[in-house]
């Protein structure tokens, strides 16, 4: 199990992708005990959907803003499987017909196209209830558990992603400014990497000002994982990707309204300002500052 000591060495020895790739398979041994055995048809679906691979980015960050208080490590990877499970909602919802109508995911068949548009649907309704029920059992004091659950439900609410979802939905009116692209997707992309990093300073019972640096930190960083993510989109490999490219040559997004180059300066510039948070933590924060620094490299 990957340790996520205060040990900045190990990090500059083992790429970020190599701790990462640790990290996943440490919260899918978590996930895998969360979820309900294959016995029926939905809850086969929801081991395909949630076990079907993923970067594993949000439960990430979960840990390395853990790490930074000393949090043990299980009480992390229990919240990352929870961001998880509420991760792989959003997406089986986004890719179904009445949504983006996508029929690949992370390289394999959406949940729709193999299960069916019902079963996917309910795939994830049951997500959601089973991410709160494992905030729920967390062994931490009661506040913390409350914290979390108040901060998970705020995220992914109707001011959170549902708001950011139906702002992508609804394009009639829209206006084509960075401005009102990047509150669609600080709803959309944004809240879940904020309450993975914010997570960990609950969890870590830290001040209010550490508290609103780390969920700053989450904000910048997925403003610059979205513009990436539009980059990718139009300029990435579609078997690294695990979809197909060129999907939203028509939508509003980053590489669209900036173009290539600005849209790479611009995600630059978040990342730096991402970074810059980090700034009370010196040393101990190497993994979210590497984690920022992936954000302008990453393949997929
Ligand atoms: C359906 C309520 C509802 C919300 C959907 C999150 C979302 C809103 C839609 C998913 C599609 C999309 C383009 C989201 C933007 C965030 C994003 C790039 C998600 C993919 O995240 P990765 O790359 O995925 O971390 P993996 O597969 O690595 O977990």
């Amino acid at each position: 199990m990957v340790s996520l000591q205060p040990n900045p060495l190990k990090l500059k020895n083992n790429s970020f992708l190599d701790h990462l790739e640790d990290h996943a398979q440490d919260v899918e041994s978590i996930l895998n005990e969360i979820l309900p055995p294959p016995i029926t048809r939905l809850h086969e679906a929801m081991r395909y959907s949630v076990l079907a691979g993923g970067k594993r980015l949000r439960s990430y960050l979960v840990s390395a803003s853990s790490h930074l208080f000393d949090v043990p490590s299980r009480e992390a990877l229990q919240v990352g499987a929870a961001l998880e499970l509420i991760h792989a909602y959003s997406l089986v919802h986004d890719d179904l017909p009445c949504m983006d109508n996508a029929e690949t995911r992370r390289g394999k068949p959406s949940c729709h196209i193999a299960f069916g548009e019902a079963t996917a649907t309910l795939v994830g309704d049951a997500l959601i209830p089973l991410a709160f029920q494992t905030l729920a059992s967390l062994k931490v004091d009661s506040e913390i558990r409350l914290e979390l659950t108040k901060e998970l439900a705020q995220a992914i609410g109707s001011f959170g992603l549902v708001a950011g979802q139906m702002m992508d939905l609804n394009q009639e009116g829209r206006r084509d400014t960075v401005e009102a692209l990047l509150e669609q997707q600080r709803l959309k992309t944004g809240v879940l990497f904020a309450f993975a990093t914010e997570a960990g300073a609950i969890l870590g019972k830290t001040s209010p000002e550490i508290r609103k640096a780390l969920q700053s930190y989450g904000l910048f960083f997925g403003e610059a994982f979205q513009m990436m993510d539009d980059w990718l989109d139009g300029h990435g490999d579609e078997e690294s990707i695990g979809k197909p490219c060129d999907q939203d040559a028509s939508k509003l997004t980053f590489l669209n309204l900036c173009g290539a180059r600005l849209l790479q300066e611009k995600a630059k510039n978040a990342v730096e300002k991402a970074i810059e948070t980090l700034s009370p933590f010196q040393e101990k924060a190497c993994l979210l500052k590497a984690a920022a620094e992936y954000v302008l490299y990453r393949q997929k």
